[in-house]
C-alpha cells in the first residue's frame, strides 16, 4: 500500500468534502434572495441559512464518506501490493505477477487434508517478497487428483483474455513434499494430468508442468477472475506466480527470482 497515495487521497477527500459543503451552501442564495421580502444583504442572507447547516454538514460527511468508499475501491492502485492482503492483482500485457504470501484468502483443507494450513515461512534461502508459504503440518498427507488441500485465492483483474501459461516458483523438500494444483475460476488446470504442478529442486526454481503438460488457465473474456493453488503433497513450499500468455518467459528450473509483482488496487476488506 503506498502511504503517500493514501494520505493524498485522504486530504483530497476532505478537500471536496469541505468544497462541497460550501457549494452546497451557496446554492441556497439565489433561492433565499428570490423569495426573500426582507433586504437581501449579506447579514440577513447568513441569518437566514443558519437553519440548513446541519443539512450542510451532513452532505459534507455524506459526501466525505462516498468519496472515501469510491477512493477504497478504485483509486488505491499501488506498485507494490506489500502487505495490502484483500487487493485484487492487475493483468497488464499478458502477465500478472503474484508474491505467494499476497495471496486475497485462504481455505481451509478438507478430507486427508484436514487442519493442513499455508503458513509464512522465511526458512528456506532466496524467497522473493517477504517470505514464502508452506503447507503444514508435513505428515504425509496427498490429495492425489483431489482439490481438498488448503486453498490460496488471489483475485484478478485481466484486461487481456487468452491463454495463460502459470509458472509457480517453489521448491521441493522430498518427492512427498512438491505438488500444488492450480485453476482458475472453479476450472482446475491440472487434475487432468495425473499429477499436479510439480517442483524439482531443493531450491527455489520456476516450474510449469504438471504430469509432463504444460499447465494453462483460459480469461474467456476481460475481467475479474479468482486464481487458486491448492496444496497437492503437504510441506511443499511456493513463493511466487507468474501468468503469463508468452509461453518462453522463462524454462522450467530456473532459479532467478522473475519479474517484480504486479501491482494491485485494494478492494477495502
Ligand atoms: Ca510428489
Ligand atoms: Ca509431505
Ligand atoms: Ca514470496
Amino acid at each position: 500500500m503506498g502511504e503517500t497515495t493514501f494520505l493524498a487521497n485522504i486530504l483530497y477527500s476532505i478537500a471536496y468534502g469541505i468544497a462541497s459543503a460550501v457549494a452546497t451552501a451557496l446554492m441556497q442564495l439565489p433561492i433565499i434572495t428570490i423569495f426573500d421580502k426582507e433586504k437581501p444583504n449579506i447579514k440577513n442572507i447568513l441569518r437566514k441559512i443558519k437553519w440548513r447547516i446541519i443539512f450542510v454538514f451532513s452532505s459534507f460527511v455524506g459526501l466525505f464518506v462516498f468519496i472515501m468508499m469510491f477512493f477504497f475501491n478504485f483509486a488505491f492502485v499501488s506498485s507494490d501490493c506489500g502487505k495490502c492482503k484483500a487487493s485484487c492483482f492487475l493483468e497488464q500485457n499478458g502477465s500478472v505477477v503474484m508474491e505467494a504470501e499476497h495471496y486475497t484468502y485462504q481455505l481451509p483443507g478438507s478430507g486427508n487434508a484436514v487442519g493442513i494450513t499455508w503458513r509464512e515461512t522465511t526458512e528456506f534461502s532466496g524467497y522473493t517478497g517477504d517470505s514464502a508459504l508452506q503447507a503444514l503440518l508435513n505428515t504425509n498427507v496427498n490429495t492425489e487428483l483431489e482439490t481438498s488441500g488448503p486453498a490460496l485465492l488471489y483475485v484478478i483483474k485481466f484486461q487481456t483474455p487468452g491463454r495463460y501459461y502459470v509458472y509457480v516458483r517453489g521448491l521441493a523438500l522430498t518427492g512427498d513434499d512438491d505438488s500444488i494444483h492450480v485453476g482458475l475460476a472453479g476450472n482446475v488446470a491440472t487434475t487432468t494430468n495425473g499429477i499436479g504442478l510439480s517442483f524439482r529442486l531443493p531450491t527455489f526454481s520456476w516450474q510449469n508442468e504438471s504430469g509432463g503438460n504444460l499447465t494453462t488457465i483460459n480469461v474467456p473474456v476481460p475481467g475479474v477472475y479468482t486464481f487458486y493453488v491448492w496444496m497437492r503433497e503437504d510441506g511443499t513450499t511456493i513463493d511466487k506466480i507468474w501468468l503469463s500468455t508468452n509461453t518462453n518467459n522463462i524454462s522450467n528450473d530456473n532459479t532467478s527470482p522473475g519479474p517484480k509483482e504486479s501491482p494491485c488496487k485494494f478492494l477495502g476488506k
